[in-house]
């Protein structure tokens, strides 16, 4: 899906046009994967388009910077206060929000500590990451044997550039497998997550997720879903899961900022179908994030 342009992209400050938010090829970020990156979605509501889970996201993004030793050269309310601004200035309603921090140019090597770092955010319309009808009808998954980085390799809770090389490979297998989408093992062999989404099953009415140190990046999506779904009256409970415990769920499905809630209907040729507990969860986490539901009103800020 190629993205759609929008007008403005905010770079180092100051707002610019679309195609001139450029860098060197000689980025340090380029060459060497050093960035951190945010992924944030914007909904429409009644008063007006809303940011879902803002300061999550903001605070993550300062997480996943103080991993690599990057300052970045704004403040926190600065970076939020950007964000909201971009989303006014491009007369976007609902829309997929990219805030970059990454070492620009400078020097060549590794240490990159003289390079500077610079912040980029776009914003644009994205539809559901795993198809319109993935999202209704369920997505087919494969256990790949890429495995999921491991916390002593690269830090799984950070949400850095160069990581997603580790997700992108797990992805191309799923693809060449002729499946829409992968699951990958941690290091100790059980569950961890998809390339750019968290994981959830359940088996017997009660909700299961990979702890965090199965090497997840701690989503914010499954953050939500754990605390509805509590709300809801499920009980949740975050506990290794085994590839076999996937064949025989009642259901799968995977959250992410970008996927939503996406049901798995098939994994590895075992089929699990679409169940009621996701559909139940998808229809209140739209009401949450189209600002529909009072009790959760303080997870969207309105632009
Ligand atoms: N795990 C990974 C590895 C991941 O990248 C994401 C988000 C999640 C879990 C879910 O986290 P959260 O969005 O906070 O619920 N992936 C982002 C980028 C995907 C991409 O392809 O780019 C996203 O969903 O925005």
């Amino acid at each position: 899906m190629p993205i759609e342009a929008t007008e403005k992209i905010w770079f180092n400050g100051k707002f610019v046009d679309w195609d001139d938010a450029k860098v060197h090829v000689l980025t340090h970020a380029l060459h060497y994967g050093s960035g951190v990156f945010e992924g944030i979605r914007c909904y429409n509501t009644d008063k007006g388009p809303a940011i879902f889970r803002l300061k999550e996201h903001v605070d993550r993004l300062f997480d996943s910077a103080k991993i690599y030793y990057m300052k970045i050269p704004y403040s926190k309310s600065e970076i939020a206060e950007a964000i909201k601004e971009l989303v006014r200035i491009n007369g976007l309603k609902e829309c997929y929000i990219r805030p970059i921090v990454f070492r620009g140019y400078g020097e060549m090597g590794l240490n990159p500590l003289n390079n500077p770092v610079e912040v980029a955010i776009a914003a644009w319309e994205w539809g559901p990451y795993l198809g319109e009808e993935g999202q209704k009808k369920g997505i087919r998954a494969k256990i790949v044997s890429i495995q999921r980085i491991t916390p002593n390799t690269l830090p799984p809770v950070a949400k850095a550039c160069g990581q997603y090389i580790n997700s992108i490979l797990a992805k191309l297998e799923a693809l060449n497998c002729n499946y829409d989408e992968a699951i990958m093992l941690d290091y100790r062999g059980f569950v961890s997550e998809g390339p750019g989404e968290n994981i959830f099953v359940v088996k017997d009415d009660v909700i299961y997720t990979p702890p965090e140190y199965a090497s997840i990046l701690k989503g914010i999506t499954r953050d939500s879903v754990i605390k509805l779904a509590e709300d809801m009256g499920y009980e949740v409970r975050e506990r290794d899961i085994t590839r076999a415990f996937l064949y025989l769920a009642d259901e799968v499905f995977f959250t992410g900022t970008a996927a939503e809630i996406t049901p798995i209907r098939e994994i590895d040729g075992y089929e699990i179908g679409v169940g009621e507990i996701t559909r139940k969860l998808q229809k209140k986490f739209y009401e949450v994030t189209h600002g529909k539901d009072e009790k959760y009103i303080s997870w969207l800020d309105f632009v």
